[in-house]
C-alpha cells in the first residue's frame, strides 16, 4: 500500500525541519541531537530527496567514531538543555562530545540500500567505498572489544544500546544493577511526553547508575564489557548484526574493497552463537540471554522477528509471528498482549512502532510484510509521524514530527 502524494510531501518537510545541516534531529523537542540507528533510517528517506544529502547522514555520524571503532549512541554536536543526560553527565572526553554507548548496527545495510537503490551510481558508490572502512571497524569492534569469551556473544552494557530501553527483555537483569545513594535524576522527556507512555522511574535510575559508573571507569569500553552490572545478548543488536555483516559483505565483493573473506568468516561465528544460545530449538524464537546470570531468558519481545532479516527464520518462528500478527488490530505490539507485563501505552511494553515494523517487513515477502505496511501506512495517514501507537486502537503516542517515520513513508511506502 503506498501512501498519496500528500502524505510524502509532508514526511519531506519533517526531515527538512528536523534537519540541523548535515545530521537530523529524531525529534524536534524530545531528542535534539544525533541519534545513531535513526541517522542511519532517516538517510533511507534522505535517498529519496539528495542521495548527496543521505551520505552525509552517514559521514557526520561516523565522525564522532571512537578510535577504539565503537560508534556512538548519541552525538551532542551542540549543546541543548531539553534532554538529559546531557553531554556533562556522560563526560567521555570526545570532541564533539557524545555519549559513551552504542546502539543497534544498521548503518551497513542502509548503505547497502542507498547502493542497490541509487539514482546516481556513481556519486553513491564513491560514498560508499568512503565510509565501508569505517563501518567495517565498527563491526569489528562489536566482534573483539564486545566479545563474551564464554558464549561468543556480543555483550551488550546499557539497555539504551538495544534501542528499547525500557523492554520487560530487561527486567530481570536490570533489577541487578545497583543504584547510588542521593542519584539525582531530570525527567526532561517528561516535558513533552506523558508520564504513562515513557519509561517508568525505576528503569531511569537504573539507566543513570550505568552512565555512573561507566564514566567512573572513564568509559574503558574493555571493562564495561568484562564487568558491567547489567551484561546481556541483545536480540535487535545480534540480528541487526547479522543482517548488516551480510549486507557488508556483499558491499565488499560488489566494489572490490576490505576483505570479504575475513567478514565471511566472523559472520558464520557469529551466527553459529546466536544459534546455540539465543534461538530456542523448538520454537524458533530469539531471545535475550543475561550473560551475567548465564542464562537465556523466558521473556519474549516483537525484537525477535527480525530473525527473517538475519536468514534465522524456522517453521516455528513463522507460526509465531502470524499468532504475533493476529493478536492485535494494529500489530506488531512490542509485546504479546496476552504476556502480563504488556502496557498498550508504555514506550517499548506493547505500542506498535513504525519502525521495528519497517525492520521486521524488510526480512519478509508476501502477505505478511503486506500486512506491516498497510498498519503502518494506515497509522501515518490518520495520525501523522508519531514515535509509536497504542496497538489495540491506533491512537498515536510518544513525540510528533519523528523522523525515522517521515523516513520510512519515504522510502518503503513510498515504493508500494
Ligand atoms: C535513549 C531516539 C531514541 C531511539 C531509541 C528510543 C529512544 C532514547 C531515550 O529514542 O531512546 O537512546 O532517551 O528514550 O528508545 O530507540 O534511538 O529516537
Amino acid at each position: 500500500m503506498s501512501l498519496p502524494p500528500a502524505t510524502l510531501e509532508a514526511a519531506a518537510r519533517v526531515l527538512r525541519a528536523n534537519d540541523r545541516g548535515g545530521w537530523t534531529v529524531p525529534a524536534r523537542d524530545l531528542y535534539p541531537f544525533q541519534w545513531n540507528w535513526d541517522s542511519a533510517l532517516i538517510a533511507l528517506g534522505w535517498r529519496r530527496l539528495d542521495e548527496a544529502r543521505a551520505l552525509q547522514e552517514l559521514a557526520s555520524l561516523l565522525a564522532a567514531q571512537w578510535p577504539c571503532g565503537m560508534v556512538p549512541q548519541i552525538v551532542f554536536h551542540r549543546p541543548d538543555p531539553r534532554y538529559f543526560p546531557g553531554p556533562e553527565v556522560w563526560r567521555t572526553g570526545r570532541t564533539p562530545p557524545t555519549s559513551g554507548i552504542t546502539q543497534p548496527p544498521v548503518l551497513a545495510s542502509c548503505l547497502a540500500r542507498m547502493v542497490a537503490r541509487a539514482r546516481d551510481r556513481a556519486l553513491v558508490e564513491a560514498g560508499a567505498r568512503r565510509l565501508l572502512p569505517a563501518i567495517e571497524r565498527w563491526h569489528r569492534w562489536f566482534h573483539e572489544v564486545r566479545r563474551d569469551p564464554a558464549t561468543g556473544l556480543v555483550v551488550t552494557v546499557h539497555p539504551w544500546e538495544t534501542g528499547m530501553d525500557d523492554s520487560p527483555l530487561w527486567d530481570e537483569p536490570l533489577a541487578h544493577v545497583p543504584v547510588p545513594e542521593g542519584l539525582r535524576l531530570e525527567r526532561r522527556d517528561l516535558v513533552a511526553v506523558p508520564a504513562d507512555q515513557r519509561p517508568r522511574m525505576a528503569h531511569y535510575r537504573r539507566f543513570l547508575a550505568l552512565v555512573l559508573c561507566f564514566r567512573a571507569w572513564r568509559w574503558d569500553q574493555r571493562r564495561m564489557a568484562a564487568q558491567s552490572p547489567f551484561r546481556v545478548a541483545d536480540p535487535t543488536t545480534h540480528l541487526l548484526l547479522l543482517a548488516a555483516e551480510r549486507d557488508l559483505e556483499a558491499l565488499a565483493r560488489r566494489l572490490g574493497v576490505l576483505d570479504p573473506e575475513a567478514i565471511a568468516a566472523r559472520t558464520a561465528r557469529l551466527e553459529g552463537a546466536i544459534r546455540r544460545h539465543l534461538q530456542d530449538p523448538e520454537s524458533g524464537f530469539i531471545h535475550a540471554f543475561d550473560l551475567a546470570a548465564g542464562r537465556r531468558l523466558a521473556a519474549r519481545a516483537a525484537c525477535a522477528f527480525l530473525a527473517f532479516r538475519a536468514g534465522l527464520a524456522t517453521d516455528g518462528l513463522t507460526r509465531a509471528l502470524m499468532a504475533w500478527l493476529a493478536a492485535v488490530p494494529f500489530p506488531l505490539p512490542t509485546v504479546h498482549p496476552a504476556d502480563p507485563g504488556f502496557e498498550r501505552r508504555r514506550y517499548w511494553r506493547g505500542p506498535v512502532w513504525p519502525v521495528l515494523d519497517r525492520l521486521v517487513a524488510w526480512g519478509l515477502e508476501g502477505e505478511p510484510a503486506a500486512r506491516l505496511a498497510a498498519v503502518a501506512a494506515e497509522l501515518i495517514r490518520r495520525f501523522g509521524f508519531r514515535e509509536y501507537h497504542d496497538p489495540l486502537d491506533g491512537h498515536g503516542l510518544g513525540g510528533r514530527d519523528f523522523s525515522w517515520t517521515a523516513a520510512l513513508a519515504l522510502d518503503w511506502l513510498a515504493d508500494g
